[in-house]
């Protein structure tokens, strides 16, 4: 009878139910075990001790067609066989990109961290929901002790947070929050009858502002984008003349958003004056703090960040950084009074039951809009109590050590030219091949100069030696963003890097 053995059948007392035997389990645990067992020795071989080894790819580039055919990823009417999913697994991390590589610099996250790995492989083993204190009794205290952590690193004597999926949905979340504070009755009524909110955010923001105003009904030409400076940073006197605009146009300003290390430049906005025109007006102070709040861990650095502690709620991604593995997303507000709990609650009687044997403060899942939620903090604290607090700083110091070597060195060099000195681990530059060396700068050498990065790009990936990214941005053709993260990294990378680029462009 289907999978069932004729043993089971014959048991004494075997009950059959529609045509199904309910004796026992029916999972075959040592063969479960013996996978678990083989694929953990596997994930040991191919992706933990090669993490550091140069000589590896970064990645093994197959075009989408080309993959389907080497992947099999049809899933079959009876289960493949325990050499056939172990080999699946090899295939998986055979062509995926090595992002704990050293010379991975793609994005706003790199490396391995040992100890968070682990943190991942027993929440993953545990496979709990952070709602309820009756079932993640333990990682809900981690994450109460991580919040009241970066609580004290932002400067607040007090505080709330939440860990989210994401920098983007810290950021969402924020936006409601300050809008809940300035119409309370929104969770009730709705959007009917409120007068035309307003926002701003400077011209470099992080894309999710406009999801999170579209995402809430507020609407993206809602955002009023404050111009930066050459620097990228949001100019406060744009700031006070755009709020003094949309007051005296009858809109109703409720939010700043203040950005710590934008995506591409790495710029910090003036917080701290940004603070002033925002108490000025009655404006909430959102910081997206989620690629620069890992400053703050550093006491030589910290001070890019001067001002945050008059935030009213910081999104801080320890994930980017601090490498604590996607994703770890903390929006931290300054408010102590429930704020967080009265505008997402929607008391789940099934779930927050107020007549439980314990405190049920401890039940913190109703501050969030999510149901199910992982438990991310959990990577966060395991690393932190290996590394320590000077370990974690330790880290930051050294990638922006690295990114101002870095700079240095694509100023001696010729045909590289650096766009802006950097101010965290951005280090973004063109290299302008020996083609192009001697053409004057006009819109022939900056059309040419666009196509670049690209071939460059195409080039690094073929041949999986590196991967750092490229973007035209604010009116600059193409040109590499190159992001410094890992301790696994070091100065060799650097010049690596640069010899890379010359070897891969020098018939350009
Ligand atoms: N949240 C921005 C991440 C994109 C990047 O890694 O560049």
């Amino acid at each position: 009878v289907g999978t069932y053995k004729p043993e089971m059948l014959q048991k004494k007392n075997a009950v059959l139910v529609d045509g199904v035997v309910l004796n026992g389990p029916i999972t075959d645990s040592k063969a479960g075990e013996k996978f678990v067992e083989e694929a953990c020795k596997l994930i040991m071989e191919e992706v933990i001790q090669k993490a550091n080894d140069i000589t590896e790819k970064v990645c093994e580039w197959r075009a989408p067609e080309t993959l389907k055919t080497i992947l099999d990823l049809e899933m079959r009417d009876t289960g493949e066989s325990h050499q056939k999913l172990l080999q699946l697994c090899q295939d998986v991390i055979q062509y995926s990109v090595k992002t704990n590589h050293p010379r991975f610099f793609n994005q706003l996250y790199a490396g391995m961290d040992y100890y968070s790995l682990v943190a991942r492989f027993i929440t993953e083993a545990l496979n709990p929901s952070v709602y309820t204190y009756e079932v993640s009794p333990v990682f809900l205290l981690v994450e109460e002790a991580v919040i009241k952590k970066m609580i004290e690193f932002i400067g607040w004597k007090e505080g709330d947070g939440i860990f989210n999926p994401g920098g983007s949905v810290s950021n969402i979340y924020a936006m409601n929050l300050a809008r809940y504070k300035f119409c309370p009755e929104i969770k009730e009524k709705g959007l009917s009858g409120l007068p035309r909110l307003v926002l701003f955010a400077s011209e470099e923001c992080h894309y999710s502002m406009k999801k999170a105003a579209s995402f809430l009904g507020i609407g993206t030409e809602n955002i009023c984008f404050i111009k930066t400076d050459e620097r990228g940073k949001m100019i406060p006197e744009e700031l006070e003349k755009q709020v003094q605009r949309a007051r005296k146009e009858g809109s109703a300003p409720f939010l700043v958003c203040a950005t710590a290390g934008t995506t591409v430049l790495g710029a910090f906005d003036p917080l701290d004056k940004i603070a002033n025109i925002c108490e000025k007006h009655g404006l909430w102070l959102h910081v997206d703090a989620s690629w620069g709040g890992s400053a703050l861990i550093s006491k030589k650095h910290r001070k890019l960040l001067h001002g945050i502690h008059r935030a009213d709620s910081v999104a801080w991604n320890p994930h980017k950084m601090l490498m604590a593995g996607i994703q770890c997303c903390a929006l931290l507000v300054k408010d102590n009074s429930g704020l967080l709990k009265k505008c997402y609650s929607a008391k789940a009687a099934y779930l927050f039951q107020q007549d439980k044997f314990y405190d049920v403060s401890y039940d913190t899942g109703d501050k969030s809009i999510q149901c199910s939620r992982r438990p991310d903090a959990f990577k966060f604290w395991l690393m932190w109590k290996a590394l320590g607090t000077a370990g974690l700083e330790e880290r930051v110091n050294r990638a922006l050590a690295l990114a101002r070597y870095l700079a240095e060195e694509i100023k001696k060099r010729e045909g590289f030219q650096l766009l802006w000195e950097p101010e965290y681990a951005n280090v973004c530059f063109w290299y302008i091949p020996p083609s192009l060396r001697k053409m004057e700068e006009g819109p022939e050498f900056w059309q040419k100069l666009h196509l670049v990065a690209p071939v460059i790009k195409e080039r690094m990936m073929k041949k999986g030696s590196m991967m750092l990214g490229y973007q035209p941005h604010q009116g600059k053709v193409n040109f590499f963003r190159q992001v410094i993260i890992s301790p696994q990294v070091s100065r060799e990378d650097m010049d690596f890097l640069l010899d890379e680029i010359e070897q891969l462009a020098k018939d350009l």
